[in-house]
């Protein structure tokens, strides 16, 4: 009988540690677009396994923030942003293709956003095909864009789809930037 009181103590312990120590943490930032305005999108928490723990939306009328509260601390979380395709055109014009032609053409090159921006065939280059298909998209011809938008973490330019942040404690300004595929001028409304 003794043994079993140990066992349970022993598996109850972690637990009482992290409570009476208070080892709980908050995970926060804000989803923006490469101007700073705030973007409304479906922020997910995963673990390493992948599995989705929590999810919540980046508040417009908060300046696009969003948090996750009560995480044990010490561990390893992966944050994935997402917004829905159906508003694909939102934003784009012939004022985009003007601009990739600019670049394309060594006029006015893009770094930054503006490249992952202009990518619009998700193929990891800008070219002359990246206008075909957005000159497509506006005349209607093809009906669908995906990823419509791509998150990083703001100062980050290659797309993985989640991303690690470890938890010592609490962690805010972990901060996305949703780049709109297409548009180059950022005239896409971030808060629809
Ligand atoms: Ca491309
Ligand atoms: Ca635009």
């Amino acid at each position: 009988m003794k043994r079993v009181y140990y066992i349970l103590i022993l598996a109850a312990m972690p637990m009482l540690a992290g409570s009476l120590l208070g080892q709980t943490a908050s995970l926060s930032g804000q989803v923006l677009n490469p101007m700073g305005e705030p973007v409304e999108a479906d922020v997910f928490l995963l673990n390493s396994a992948g599995d989705t723990l929590a999810t919540t939306i980046s508040d417009c009328d908060n300046g696009g923030a969003y948090q996750f509260g009560d995480l044990a601390t010490g561990n390893t979380y992966f944050v994935k942003v997402a917004k829905p395709d159906d508003e694909f055109l939102n934003g784009l014009s012939t004022f985009d293709m003007v601009l990739i032609v600019r670049h394309i053409l060594g006029v006015s090159p893009f770094t930054g956003y503006s490249l992952m921006a202009a990518d619009i065939n998700n193929d990891g280059q800008v070219s002359i095909l990246d206008i075909v298909r957005l000159r497509r998209l506006i005349l209607g011809i093809d009906g669908m864009l995906t990823p419509s938008w791509r998150f990083v973490p703001t100062g980050t330019y290659t797309v993985q789809g989640s991303y690690p942040i470890l938890l010592p404690g609490d962690v805010a300004n972990f901060n996305f930037t949703g780049v709109k595929t297409g548009d180059i001028n950022v005239s896409a409304i971030g808060c629809l």
